[in-house]
């Protein structure tokens, strides 16, 4: 399952996960444009990183498995999760194409003859001037079907998408509704449009859509006695759509939505009209034993971890998370930022236009629904000091709010007092290391004074006023190194680090969220920063098993104490 939930009753639906074949280039032996033989098997969904002697392995795999068509519906491919590059093709054709590894994507293959065909996707996970967003980074790029896969089968006009938006009317809620059809047929067809909310229904009418097209539908639903979702009270709803010829129901989408409003009203976050502040953590999609695909009881145990340590805020850094984590953080209530795929991503790529574009277009359209999210982040520690940037920028910042006026926009920013930027977004975000990156504890406090005055001034250029989140900060510490002196790399240093840091933040009245950097030690490529101590990103509060470290308990106190105030 791609999500949590079941999404389709009337559409057929059959899983791709399980046993595929598998082979790497390394060991073919043959120049065929696909494999003849398959070396081995891999699991759908994993990471090939994986598997014995994959552990370094980048380049190109290809993965072989079989799918049935059926009889007037075309197959439709869609996979949650590909890293990064995969390429489809059905019985020898190449069917579909899409480069990242975070955002899912589809396929639709008509005309297949019923019965079953061999599918094969080839999968790159190499670096280069091919990819302008998978680099060599501080987290790692693994490669394979890394998230779920699943073959649907749909009619000729089928239901693509559900764009929901909830808003408040007083006492009482309304929704509403954007549904994006596909004609995949070489003729204009026309079908009666349905979409319903517990016995709240809404009936479209007849839509016609030309061949090989899109089109979208908009309705509202009106005056709705619903719950509120919210992190004490994770309420949610599920809005169906139908299409019907006659009585029939030909397709159908089933997604959840939480009724929430989020709101920047002056230096405060508002959710549903009461101030909310953020407690919480980065935390990368990544496990010594999954890489980066992480299967969903693993999931379920880092926000259960993140839950005992009273936080309320997860920042899904630096891409756009599995729909079956963003599904729990739902149900649990715990409240998301978002953000499209960039880290420290130099601009003058040739493809970084088109592909952080792409990035943030499809986060947006497979994520929407998600009540959990509550800002819309991008180009994390990107270049926000020159005019250039400023530049780009402004533009994956206006398409955010194009593509959804209703979350606030933000990016994470270690330009300090030289940003450019401020101007362009909703809440202003640090990412801040004063007691790592030179500085020491006691630092934390006073740099924190000087950065708010220059930003509540004229001189920040547009930041004066707006909400203020701490999206990362914090220290190193390698699992079991301890040292009373609180050395560098200890536990113990990184527990005073953090102590001091949330003391700070979590009181201060114009800091509307903290998220800690970061929740566990990730694994990072080689040659990032020429190399970093277990080529692993060690800040985390629990080591890369989801150990904790001394930091755990002190964490855990300071953020309940700020819970309960
Ligand atoms: C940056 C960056 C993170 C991580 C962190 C660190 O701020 O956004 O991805 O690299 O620093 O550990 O230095």
């Amino acid at each position: 399952m791609l999500r949590t939930f079941v999404e389709h009753e009337a559409r057929p639906v059959d899983s791709l996960c399980g046993l595929w074949e598998f082979t790497t280039k390394a060991e073919r032996r043959d120049r065929a444009k696909l494999p003849k033989r398959y070396a081995r098997r891999i699991h759908v969904p994993s990471a090939w990183e994986t598997l014995p002697g994959l552990g370094n392995y980048r380049g190109r795999a290809w993965l072989r498995t079989t799918v049935d068509a059926a009889p007037d519906r075309a197959l439709r491919l869609v996979f949650g999760g590909v890293s990064h590059t995969g390429t489809v093709f059905v019985d020898g054709r190449k069917v579909g194409h899409h480069y990242d590894a975070f955002t899912p994507w589809d396929v639709v293959v008509p005309g297949l003859s019923p019965g079953e065909h061999e599918l094969v996707v080839e999968v790159d996970n190499s670096f280069g001037p091919h990819s302008a967003l998978h680099i060599e980074n501080d987290y790692y790029t693994y490669g394979g079907i890394t998230r779920p896969a699943q073959a649907q089968y749909v009619p000729e006009v089928f239901i693509d998408k559900l764009f929901a938006t909830p808003a408040r009317r007083g006492s009482r809620w309304e929704l509403a509704v954007r549904v994006r059809l596909r004609n995949w047929s070489k003729k204009r067809r026309t079908c009666r449009l349905v979409v319903a909310l517990s016995d709240v229904v809404l009936d479209l009418g007849k839509v016609a859509v030309g061949a090989g097209r899109t089109r979208e539908v908009r309705g509202l639903l009106p005056d709705l006695e619903v719950e509120p979702w919210s992190p004490a009270s994770p309420s949610l709803y599920e809005a169906v759509v139908l299409l019907l010829d006659g009585d029939d129901v030909v397709d159908d989408l089933v997604d959840r939505v939480g009724f929430r409003e989020i709101a920047v009203r002056g230096r405060k976050l508002l959710l549903n009209g009461s101030p909310l502040r953020l407690r919480g953590y980065n935390r990368h999609e990544d496990h010594p034993l999954f890489g980066n695909a992480l299967p969903v009881e693993a999931m379920a145990h880092d926000l259960a971890l993140l839950r005992d340590l009273g936080c309320n805020f997860v920042r899904t850094c630096h891409y756009p998370n599995d729909l079956r984590f963003l599904d729990l953080c739902a149900e649990m209530g715990i409240c998301v930022w978002e953000e499209s795929h960039a880290r420290s991503v130099p601009f003058s790529h040739p493809r970084f236009r088109d592909q952080i574009a792409a990035s943030t277009t499809e986060m947006v359209a497979w994520h929407h629904n998600c009540p959990a999210i509550l800002i819309w982040g991008c180009l994390n520690e990107c270049d926000s000091a020159s005019s250039a940037g400023r530049r780009e920028h402004a533009r994956v910042l206006k398409l955010l709010k194009k593509l959804d006026p209703s979350r606030p926009v933000t990016f994470a920013s270690n330009k300090a007092e030289r940003d450019r930027c401020l101007d362009l977004v909703d809440i202003v975000s640090w990412n801040r290391y004063d007691a790592w990156y030179g500085g020491e504890p006691p630092d934390v406090e006073p740099a924190l004074r000087r950065a708010l005055r220059w930003l509540h001034s004229a001189k920040s250029r547009g930041g004066k006023g707006k909400p203020v989140i701490l999206s990362e900060f914090g220290a190193g510490a390698i699992p079991g190194c301890r040292n009373p002196n609180h050395a560098k790399w200890t536990e113990e240093y990184q527990a005073e680090v953090l102590d001091e840091s949330l003391r700070v933040y979590l009181n201060h009245p114009d800091v509307a969220g903290a998220a800690i950097w970061q929740f566990a030690d990730v694994r990072v490529t080689r040659n990032h920063w020429g190399g970093r101590p277990r080529t692993m990103n060690n800040k985390g509060t629990v080591d890369e098993y989801r150990r904790p470290k001394l930091a755990y308990d002190v964490v855990r106190r300071r953020m309940h104490e700020a819970a309960e105030r």
